[in-house]
Parts: C-alpha cells; structure tokens; sequence
C-alpha cells in the first residue's frame, strides 16, 4: 500500500522484501502480482519493501497499487514444450470466452468497453455510446504488426458489414503523417501489449486532433488502454510467446463483434441478419478444433520444406492478411526468409523468385477467390515452383494443383481469416522446431516494443 509521503510497501505472498521493474506486467507475474505503473516523466527509488516515487517536477506523488488479475495457470507450461503451442490450442477457448462474454443467448452483440472516465460503459447498451457509433462516418484502424494484419482483416468487415469507410494505417508511418481527420472519423487502435510505443504516439495524435479512439489492447491496464477514450479487453489471457498467436485471433474475434454492433448501430444489419452472423461465427471454435486436430498433416509438410531458404505466401481477399500473418509468423521464430503477396500482383515482378527451391504456400479456399487462385498455382506450377496449398474440405480436384494439401473446415467467407492461419502457426512452429529455433523467444525481439 502507498503511504501519504509518496512511498510504497511491497507484501502480498509473492513479493516479500521485493521489487521488480519491468516493461510489462507478464514479465514479473511470476514473482508479484502488485504493480505501480508510473506516468511519463516519473521517476522511482526502489529499495526492498519501499518505493518512492516522484513526477517530472521532482514533486512525491502518490501512483495506486493495482492488484493483477492472473490465473496461475496461465503461466505454466502444462504438458507442452513451448508457449507458443500452448497458445495455438487455446485458440477454440479464447473464442468460447470471448463469446460468453459477449454475446447473449439470443445470439445479440454486447461488447463490453471500458471507458475512461473508469466508468464501466457497455457497446451497444449504453446510450451514449451508441450514439457515438451511429455518428461514426470513418475508421482510421492504427497497429503495428500482428496487431496489423488484424486491422487489414477488420477493415474489410467494417466496409461490407457495417458499410463505414475504413483505412488502415501502420502506426510507425501514421504518428509521422499529416492524416486527414474529420469530426465523425473513429480511431480504432489494436495492440496485444498495449504499450507498443509506435502505436501509442499514433493514439496521442488522433486523440490531440479530437477524434474519439477506441483500444482493443488484451492487457486492460496498459498505457494505450488507459488514454484511449474506451478499452475494449482482448480477453486472449496472458500471452508469453513473443510471436503472438492467441491474442490475434481474439484480435479477430472481438473486432467481428464490433463490426456486427457497428452495423446495428449504423442500421446497415436487420436483428435477424446480426443474429445469423453470430450464428455463423459460434461455428468457429469448433472448426479450430478439427483444423487443430490436423496438425500430423502440417507435419509432414514441414518435414518436407521446412529446408528451405525461401517461402512465399499467396492469398487473395480475406487470405491477403493471413499470407502476411503466416509469412511474418515464419520469420520471426524459424529465421526463413518469407515475403507474401496478393497473388493478383505476383506477376508483377514476384513471380521472378520462382524455382525448383523455392515452395509457395496458396491459402485457396472454396471461396469466391478459388478459380483465380488455382490460375496462380497453375503459372507456378508452370515454372517448376513447389506448391503447399491450405484449402477448405470442400474444395474439388485440389491434388490436381499440388499434391501438397492442408485441409481446414469450411465457414462463411468473411470469417475464414480465423481458421486458414491456424495450420500457418502450426506451420511455423513445426519448422522452427526441426530447425531447432528458440520458439517463445526469438532472437532479436520483444514481447512489448516500447521503444520507437
Ligand atoms: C505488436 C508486435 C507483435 C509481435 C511482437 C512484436 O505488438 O508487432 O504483433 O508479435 O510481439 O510486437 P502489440 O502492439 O500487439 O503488443
């Protein structure tokens, strides 16, 4: 507890004669489950059981202990060898959470989000913030990363969903351009962390130009869900490995929920509509589970590519993020050099790479993209290129492209995004693997990127 003079006692089971500094909760979880975070400016004298904090003037100031919420299950490996395979089979919870959370019996979007006058507010219940949504005539969808590839998928559900105009921005770019914002644009800022130091300048900005900004950040005591005007909680659960896996599909999850609540706010879906898209979307943590239970398939697959030099990754539509998603996910925890493309812009110069060494992964699902996908396998195939094809179990004829296949279950188009990139995790964790990578902690990275 903090005495009046500014100074902090550390108890608690935990955390006896102790103290800890870090950049992100999860980082000292295991040994306290009390924090202090500090503001911009502050400065703190850390001894044993006594902290003392001052601000930019050098004046004491008090900071609250906030006691963490954590399940010590969370942290504990269980029977698997890496938090990130962990984190891939929670998938179909995070999903079942999030729904239970949100949404009720009668199949109606309640997302909840906290505002930040610390007042709980309810998307789609309270009035005000109903109203906020109906005016709301632009999306700017700011992030960096995973958090990105998120936003380019929830950008195509906030157009044909919700009808909104929606751009996307990488925050890194964004906080350095000259945006045009007008009085009725929404910010939607998405981070795992919530302290990605791009993306909270690129929050900072909008909210300097008076546009309203809404996080959706899965640590719901970060800095960017503290100064967004309302926090909308990722519910993933802690993510330990650094390649984020769990808290993107929950990415997805919640900013699908959004679309729907925007939709009936902007009167673009009738009740019945949104109710069948829920629906259709309660669909989904099943369909994970079998995509997951296939994981012998991606294995074999990695086992015979998992050499490679190079990968490419294809996609058109919905699959464009998920090519981006499964190229940077490879990257980051095998070290194989990936580039994605839509693959309507392969011939645009990328077809170059092609050879016999080099394997292109296709996500081609019986979807509104097959026949233009399967012309793109065909010009690759053409030119001696290997190809891995990720495809839907309803899609005919595929061995006739490749005898290289990895089948998931078919869902509504829209909502593919969720389950293509399941066997592309696997994928990438199976090779770094076999390549004997550090898989939770990749070189060269962080788990929280707080720095520019
Ligand atoms: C963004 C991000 C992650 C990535 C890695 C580095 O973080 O790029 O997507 O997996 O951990 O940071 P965040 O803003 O979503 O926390």
């Amino acid at each position: 507890t903090l005495n009046t003079n500014g100074s902090a006692t550390f108890y608690g089971p935990l955390g006896e004669n102790e103290a800890f500094v870090a950049s992100d909760p999860s980082a000292v979880v295991q040994n306290s489950r009390r924090i202090i975070y500090l503001k911009d400016g502050d400065l703190a004298a850390i001894r044993a059981s006594d902290c003392r904090i001052v601000n930019g003037q050098g004046e004491p100031v008090e900071r609250p202990v906030v006691a963490l919420k954590t399940d010590a299950a969370d942290y504990s490996l269980g029977d698997y060898p890496h938090y990130m395979l962990k984190e891939i089979f929670e998938q179909p919870d995070v999903v079942q959470r999030i729904m239970t959370a949100a949404v009720s019996e009668d199949s109606t979007v309640i997302l909840r989000a906290k505002r930040n006058s610390n007042r709980s507010g309810r998307f789609g219940t309270d009035p005000a913030l109903d109203e906020r949504l109906e005016g709301v005539g632009r999306i700017i969808l700011i992030a960096c990363g995973t958090s990105w590839h998120a936003a380019l998928v929830a950008k195509r559900w906030f157009e044909e969903i919700a009808g909104v105009p929606t751009e996307v921005d990488i925050a890194s770019e964004y906080r350095y351009r000259n945006p045009i914002l007008s009085g009725d644009t929404l910010c939607v800022v998405i981070s795992q962390s919530g302290e990605t130091a791009d993306t909270l300048e690129g929050l900072r900005r909008a909210r300097a130009s008076f546009v309203q900004a809404l996080a959706f950040v899965n640590v719901e005591t970060s800095t960017i869900a503290r100064e967004s005007d309302g926090a909308i909680p990722l519910l993933a659960g802690p993510e330990i490995g650094v390649a984020s896996t769990k808290a993107y599909i929950a990415q997805l999850t919640n900013l699908f929920l959004f679309s729907i609540n925007l939709a009936r706010a902007k009167n673009r879906l009738s009740i019945d509509d949104a109710a069948d898209w829920v629906r259709c979307f309660r669909d989904i943590g099943p369909a994970m589970t079998t995509a997951l239970a296939r994981r012998p398939d991606v294995v074999s697959i990695a086992n015979r590519f998992g050499g490679s030099n190079n990968i490419i990754f294809l996609g058109r539509g919905y699959q464009v993020p998920t090519a981006m998603e499964a190229a940077l996910k490879l990257k980051e925890i095998s070290y194989i050099h990936a580039t994605a493309y839509p693959a309507g812009e392969f011939k645009h110069g990328p077809i170059a790479l092609i050879d016999i060494q080099t394997p292109t992964v296709a996500i081609i699902p019986n979807d509104s993209t097959f026949s233009r996908m399967a012309s793109n396998v065909q010009e690759i195939k053409a030119r001696k290129g290997p190809v891995i094809l990720v495809t839907t179990d309803s899609a005919q004829d595929v061995e006739d492209l490749s005898p290289h296949i990895i089948r998931v279950p078919d869902v509504a188009e829209p909502l593919l995004p969720l389950l293509t990139i399941i066997p592309l995790q696997l994928f990438a964790y199976e090779v770094a693997v076999l390549r004997d990578c550090e898989v939770d902690r990749p070189r060269n990275l962080a788990k929280s990127v707080t720095v520019e």
